[in-house]
């Protein structure tokens, strides 16, 4: 269902003050929204914060380079978060995913919106416009834009493709439909350089990096029948390569890259000793089923979910889950 977006059009003329938010550890498609957003609201003269529960990370500070992304803490208040018209919530629609702007969530008296692509969902007490269909939230403020007929251009254009253009793996991912296409074809016609963001976005590793994807790459196994394909990480990986959590972002894909392999998973020890499972999976299989078991959540085709360590146990319930998917081998029809 294509979202009717003249509720939204209405909220915005007729308030003045906005606050926008995503999730913890932004990615490119909450950094990219935001600030998509941020720029279309201040072309209505709208006064507008970005305020995250997470510091963005360092690979993705070009896509803010004045730095106008403030976090939650001491130096943004509850309080000053609080003071607003309307605070809107892009690229989530969970409590667990809004750190400590859940509590501003939880008391701010702002009008409160939602613009998400996600399935899991809670309910935020917000006006949503929601599209599960959609590859990106970068698509959808894309999309939003030109129906107010302010098409994104420069940075503004360059961050909702750097969205779209992560959230698909760079437009690889079974996600990447004609819509996905034709949205990213209207914002390079709007002046995004592709080549020039794939280079940043892609083109910018790290020796560390690539020696932890060495360590990485090397456990990885496949089970049942050669469907299932995971890895690990464990904090003495990083001080080992002196890389960080980070940086083992896209391995996970790698590994769904064997012929065969229809669902894949990276287990990464938390500093905390906590286990972080990202699931990953072809058409056909729903990952989001597998990390919803252990209070996760995502995409049918992506998703991810917290479990208790040590990582053995982690592991070793996470291949339970599978077993039940999938059939051991000698069951399988000749
Ligand atoms: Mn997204």
């Amino acid at each position: 269902m294509p979202i009717d977006w003249q509720p939204l059009q209405e909220i915005i003329s007729s308030h003045q003050r906005f606050v926008i938010t995503s999730h913890v550890r932004p990615d490119a498609d909450a950094i990219g929204s935001e600030m998509g957003l941020k720029a279309l609201l201040e072309q209505l003269g709208k006064e507008v914060r970005i305020i995250n529960p997470s510091a963005t990370p360092d690979h993705l500070q070009f896509l803010d380079p004045d730095k106008s992304i403030q976090k939650i803490g001491p130096a943004v208040s509850l309080e000053s978060a609080c003071d607003t018209d309307v605070h809107i919530v892009v690229d989530t629609s969970a409590w667990i995913q809004l750190g400590d702007v859940g509590k501003v969530l939880e008391k701010t008296n702002a009008k409160k919106v939602v613009i998400d692509h996600h399935l899991s969902s809670d309910d935020l007490g917000a006006t949503e416009f929601k599209d599960t269909t959609a590859a990106a939230t970068g698509t959808l403020i894309t999309e939003f834009a030109e129906f107010l007929d302010l098409p994104p251009a420069g940075d503004q254009a360059t961050a909702l493709f750097a969205a779209m253009a992560t959230d698909t793996g760079w437009f690889r991912f079974p996600n990447s439909t004609e819509r996905t296409y034709s949205t990213a074809a209207r914002l390079i016609s709007y002046g995004v350089q592709p080549n020039a963001l794939y280079r940043e976005l892609y083109e910018r590793s790290s020796l560390a990096r690539l020696k932890l994807h060495a360590v990485i790459l090397d456990r990885v196994t496949v089970e049942f029948a050669g469907r299932l394909a995971y890895t690990f990480a464990m904090r003495k990986d990083f001080s080992d390569t002196r890389s960080q959590p980070a940086d083992t972002e896209d391995i996970v894909n790698t590994c769904l890259t064997i012929e065969g392999v229809e669902a894949a998973f990276i287990l990464v020890q938390q500093m905390d000793g906590r286990i972080k499972a990202s699931l990953r999976s072809r058409e056909g299989f729903s990952v989001a089923a597998v990390a919803e078991q252990f209070g996760g959540g995502g995409h049918r085709l992506a998703s991810g979910a917290m479990l208790p360590g040590p990582m053995e146990q982690a592991l070793e319930s996470l291949l339970e889950v599978f077993k039940t998917t999938f059939p051991p081998s000698e069951d399988l029809p000749q």
